[in-house]
């Protein structure tokens, strides 16, 4: 949770949030720095002091036989829940994550740098004026511009533009 998933996105991207349901402050202390955790806890208000329970522990309950814990739950962009599961399922989280976080740029097409619908010369145009940092890309003309995905924008991309707009 910590690296694969808090580490490896942008914090406007993905947010982590533990929840714990303990009062015990030492407690919390030694889960934290036994786990090097750090990504921000909140603390489950109605707890009653105890290993178990609180407002969102008992909304989010899941039912399962062995360990109360962990939960895990994915909200998206929208406020929908995209994921439940009382195991840790680190691929399956990665997997809806990308899901969700791509999802940005789907309607974007590689080379339609101004996302008009069509590649002309006002894509390369754009492309250039970002590799002559006249303009920042967005995120999605990045994505849309680097066409051999190296994470540069530079002439290779440029030139791979041209041939497809005198195809
Ligand atoms: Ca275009
Ligand atoms: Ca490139």
């Amino acid at each position: 949770m910590e690296t694969l998933i808090w580490q490896s996105y942008s914090q406007d991207e993905v947010l982590v949030l533990g929840i714990i349901n303990t009062s015990n402050q030492g407690m919390i202390n030694t889960f934290v720095e036994e786990n090097s955790i750090t990504f921000p806890i909140v603390f489950d208000p109605g707890s009653p002091g105890g290993v178990q329970g609180g407002d969102t522990y008992d909304l989010y309950y899941l039912p399962n036989n062995g360990s109360p814990y962990p939960r895990d739950f994915i909200v998206d962009q929208e406020g929908v829940l995209q994921y439940a599961n009382n195991e840790i399922d680190t691929e399956l989280m990665l997997y809806i994550l990308n899901e969700l976080v791509g999802d940005a740029c789907s309607d974007w097409n590689i080379g339609d740098v101004n996302n008009d619908n069509m590649i002309n010369v006002l894509d390369i145009v754009s492309m250039v004026n970002f590799i002559l940092d006249i303009n920042q890309p967005d995120e999605c003309s990045e994505y849309v511009s680097d066409f051999n995905d190296d994470g540069l924008i530079n002439i290779l991309d440029v030139i791979q533009l041209v041939n497809i707009i005198l195809e």
